[in-house]
């Protein structure tokens, strides 16, 4: 008999995720989770079988830029597959993002709108993208926009018909930088009353969407600091606004996602927020989209550990199954666990969002809300790549090669450490957010009240390693608050992952806490003692000589 091998198999996404799960279980009401599991339950299958064909054929056949019409008139158009076309009305039809909005239950409305999108996200060929700045926009709206753009806007990107939904952009970067906007040169000129937008933006995510927020500066404004403005991509005949699309950019991954380089050539604009303030207030979106971000990382994670699981109990090799193997065993283990810290860390921010938007965060849970917001996104994102490159490995040769739809997944996963904030971009942002926002304060009381409370001793046990960093920490926070040099800007990534193996630790040990009290197996007090294993704390080691260092080196 010939032999060939049985594909890994994937089962409902919610019923068979232990851990999502067990973190509803835990962190909504017994009365919401009843109202809402036979939703997840059916879109747990439904994104193994209809909704996983729509995202293949969308990366199977990515979006075409049209410039000109068979008779040379510029019409711009960007033809997307039926796939792409169908999820988008998925995501409007499941309330991707307006379960956020609709508030049914309080605060815990995020919880359940994320654990949707983290099923969602890896069968839809990053539709997520589009709707991490639809989500964003329309918490910018709520929190900045005018009326109008309450009437208007804001209903359809928080619609759950296919017909009304919109989804939005967020042209930040131009030519000039991604990171650093401050050289942003689009201008907003006053003509006729109203604003008309002359720039160039050089990535513009789903450019398909009906409107976006970019940034520019106001014409002959003495201040000169950038504002942020609403732009509708479309007038009502369905023609682009002035806006002429260069080309679509050749990417690494993401390949269903059309994403542009624009000329604004007069787009008609409205100012959203105040003159000058257009970062401030852009922040309001970029911090949803780093959210989104965070469990789309979790989300790709747990589904190259779905496949890679079933593959182990099916794969055969030096005379029994691969997970019988107990080195392959053990490397699946330990990636589960990252998975279960990257998860808790994740899913931990969105509950405190989900607070923060009904007032219900006390002060210490908004402090470490605003620190653990980058904190989350570049950890989630680092450990999404390279958990993805394990995984891949995990499948021998099957994982490299194409129609197996695993390679999909590294090449994906690799975006999310570099939009929305790279890796050092965000370990700064941690640090604006503890010399400026004092935020690295709240973040302290609220971890320790965190270990304060664990219960049991199996958990409690871990304090003696966990309270001298713990300490260590405090003093960083501290150092960091009080000095501003090159060197404390040098230890920020350091200083990052730090902060973030600490407190994700806390919550796996209150998971633990939860588990021993409730008599279920010991699954997160395992994933403790792998991380502990791996060391808590690397000292922030940067000097003027180490500096120095680096540019000989790199000589
Ligand atoms: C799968 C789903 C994923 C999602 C898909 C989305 C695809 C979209 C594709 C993209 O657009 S990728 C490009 C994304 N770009 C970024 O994320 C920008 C990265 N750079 C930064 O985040 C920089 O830190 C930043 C541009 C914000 C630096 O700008 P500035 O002008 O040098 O910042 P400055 O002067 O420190 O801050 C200006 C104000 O904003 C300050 O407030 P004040 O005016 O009151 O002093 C800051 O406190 C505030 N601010 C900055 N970052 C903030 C913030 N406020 C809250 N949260 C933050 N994170």
């Amino acid at each position: 008999m010939e032999f060939f091998q049985e594909a890994p198999e994937l089962l409902n996404q919610y019923s068979d995720d232990r851990v999502l799960r067990n973190y509803l279980k835990k962190n909504l009401k017994e009365s919401t989770l009843s109202e809402i599991e036979n939703d997840l339950i059916r879109f747990g299958e439904r994104v193994v079988s209809d909704v996983l064909k729509m995202a293949e054929e969308s990366e199977q056949n990515p979006p075409v830029h049209i410039p000109y019409n068979p008779w040379g008139k510029r019409i711009d158009e960007i033809k997307v597959c039926r796939g792409w076309t169908e999820l988008d009305k998925v995501a409007a039809e499941e309330g991707i993002v307006a379960i956020g909005y609709e508030r049914k239950f309080a605060e815990e409305s995020r919880l359940y709108q994320f654990a949707k999108l983290y099923l969602f996200h890896p069968s839809s060929a990053i539709y997520s993208c589009p709707l991490a700045m639809t989500d964003g926009a329309a918490r910018l709206i709520e929190m900045h926009g005018d009326e109008a753009l309450k009437k208007k806007a804001f209903k359809h990107l928080t619609s759950r018909s296919p017909q009304e939904f919109w989804t939005s952009g967020q042209w930040m970067t131009e030519r000039t930088g991604g990171s650093d906007v401050s050289g942003t040169s689009t201008v907003a000129k006053v003509e006729n009353g109203t604003y008309k937008l002359y720039g160039v933006k050089w990535f513009t995510s789903a450019t398909t969407s009906q409107m976006a927020m970019t940034l520019a500066r106001i014409e002959n404004d003495p201040g000169g600091k950038l504002s942020l403005f609403y732009v509708e991509l479309r007038n009502a005949e369905g023609e682009l606004q002035n806006i002429q699309i260069n080309r679509l950019k050749d990417k690494l991954g993401t390949k269903a996602l059309p994403t542009a380089e624009l000329t604004l050539m007069g787009t008609p604009a409205s100012l959203v927020g105040d003159a000058g303030k257009g970062v401030k207030t852009i922040a309001t979106l970029f911090n949803i989209t780093r959210l989104y971000n965070a469990c789309c990382a979790v989300g790709y994670m747990r589904r190259g550990l779905a496949l890679a699981k079933s593959y182990a109990q099916k794969r055969e090799a030096f005379g029994k199954k691969l997970i019988d193997h107990g080195l392959h065993a053990d490397t699946l283990a330990d990636l589960q666990a990252r998975f279960e810290l990257s998860f808790l860390l994740t899913f931990h921010a969105i509950k405190l969002q989900g607070k923060e938007e009904m007032q219900k965060c006390t002060e210490t849970e908004s402090g470490a809300l605003r620190l653990l917001i980058p904190l989350v996104k570049l950890h989630t994102a680092k450990e999404g790549v390279a958990i993805a490159s394990e995984l891949l490995e995990s499948f021998g040769g099957a994982g490299y090669i194409e129609d197996t739809g695993l390679p999909q997944l590294l090449r994906n996963a690799q975006v999310l450490s570099i939009w929305e904030g790279t890796t050092n971009v965000l370990s700064l942002d941690a640090q604006r957010a503890i010399k400026k926002e004092n935020a690295g304060e709240g973040f302290m009381v609220d971890l320790k009240s965190r270990l304060a409370q664990l219960n049991n001793p199996k958990t409690q046990s871990f304090l003696q390693d966990l309270t001298p960093v713990v300490e260590k920490l405090s003093g960083d926070l501290t150092f960091i608050k009080n000095h501003d040099s090159e060197d404390v800007a040098t230890n920020a990534r350091t200083m990052a992952f730090n902060l973030t193996r600490i407190y994700g630790l806390a919550l796996v040990l209150e998971q633990a806490d939860w588990e021993l009290a409730n008599n279920m197996p010991e699954t997160s007090l395992h994933v403790a003692h792998r991380l502990v294993e791996k060391g808590l704390y690397s000292p922030p080691i940067s000097t003027p000589e180490r500096r120095k260092n680096s540019l000989e080196l790199l000589a």
